[in-house]
């Protein structure tokens, strides 16, 4: 087909397109996506220039994390922050936001259906030597009723709950990819318009792959069953579905994009550091584990389904394992004592 003529669906288009299909749909879900990749265009245009202007370098102060708060994050929590709040979304938990979440008390907010846990730019401390960073989502349906203040119950559902979870990856090109049930889609901005454009349309995770993802500095912390793992991967040869290669890069939306389309596996374990892992569950791990299952990849805690995890706080920690399905299956016959003993 002439490339001129190829025709292209913005986000925009394809959500309307997508949600027009389900019964009773409101068109809130493709109006909140389409106010995240707004935001996300904006925060875009601050990250391919961030050596020039002064957002580089610290802010001054931590986040709820303890970390120590990069001015593109802040921006970029501003930025979520505000199409959530004058969108249609009713509230949002952030890994940026001191407060246990931000209730958005106006009538349009209290009117809306849904909340939105994220991490406004995850892997910030890559900005300040270009390797690829990103903005991670996940939106649920609330519990509390229309009309009424979110409460942090709305905040606090299992993975499986989310509606729709997605992440925009600032790397070589700014992609947006989400998933609802219906499957997994990739949009790819081009500068040229200002629109995310679909570029990966069905994406799907091989069940087998080559690459796996650690951080190795921390071999030695990890769990027996995980350094066993980590071992049989190094041992990979052509005549064992070899040899696999180490793929890390400390973002974790560049690592899991790289194998969402290549295949691989991804693990940030438990370590004597952080007992119960790294990652932050309700706006790192779940997302990513919904994005995953529905590409027909696997994501646990190395003894539980991600997705199945009831959180107990809107910050609270996991290991994570995720990635191709056989890669994982072999994974977890490495962690099977591990799981037997819990
Ligand atoms: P480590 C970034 O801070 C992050 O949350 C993920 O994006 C990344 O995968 C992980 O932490 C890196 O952690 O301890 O290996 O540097």
């Amino acid at each position: 087909m002439n490339p001129i003529n190829r025709r292209v669906l913005t986000l925009d288009e394809f959500t309307i397109q997508q949600f027009r299909a389900i019964p009773n749909a409101t068109g809130e879900l493709s109006t909140l996506l389409r106010d995240i990749g707004l935001a996300a265009k904006r925060i875009n245009v601050e990250v391919n220039k961030a050596g020039l202007v002064d957002i580089l370098g610290d802010a001054g102060h931590s986040n709820v994390q303890g970390e120590e708060v990069k001015k593109l994050d802040e921006y970029a929590n501003t930025q979520l922050m505000g199409v959530l709040r004058h969108g249609i979304s009713c509230a949002g938990i952030s890994s940026e936001e001191l407060d246990s979440f931000v209730p958005f008390d106006d009538e349009l907010s209290r009117a809306s259906k849904y909340v939105c846990c994220f991490d406004p730019l995850d892997g910030s401390s890559n900005i300040d030597v270009n390797i690829s960073i990103g903005t991670i989502f996940g939106v649920y349906r609330r519990v509390t009723e229309k009309g009424e203040l979110v409460r942090e119950a709305d905040f606090l559902q299992p993975g499986v709950r989310q509606v729709a979870a997605g992440y925009i990856i600032y790397g070589s090109s700014t992609m947006l990819v989400y998933a609802t049930r219906r499957g997994v889609n990739g949009f790819t901005l081009d500068p040229s318009i200002g629109e995310f454009c679909l570029s990966h349309p069905n994406m799907s995770c091989p069940e087998e792959g080559k690459i796996y993802s650690v951080n190795h500095g921390n071999f030695f912390q990890y769990p027996k069953g995980v350094q066993h793992y980590i071992h049989r991967c190094q041992a990979k040869t052509k005549a064992t579905g070899g040899p696999y290669s180490q793929r890390y890069t400390g973002s974790m939306v560049a690592d899991l994009h790289r194998n969402l389309i290549k295949g691989g596996l991804f693990m940030y374990p438990s370590t004597q550091d952080n007992p119960k892992g790294k990652l932050r569950l309700q706006y790192e791990c779940n997302p990513f584990a919904f994005i995953m299952e529905v590409a027909g990849g696997r994501a646990t805690d190395g003894i539980q389904r991600i997705l199945n995890i009831q959180p107990t706080s809107l910050h609270q920690r996991t290991p994570l394992f995720l990635g191709s399905k056989l890669m994982m299956e072999e994974l977890e016959q490495c962690l099977l004592p591990l799981s037997a003993t819990h």
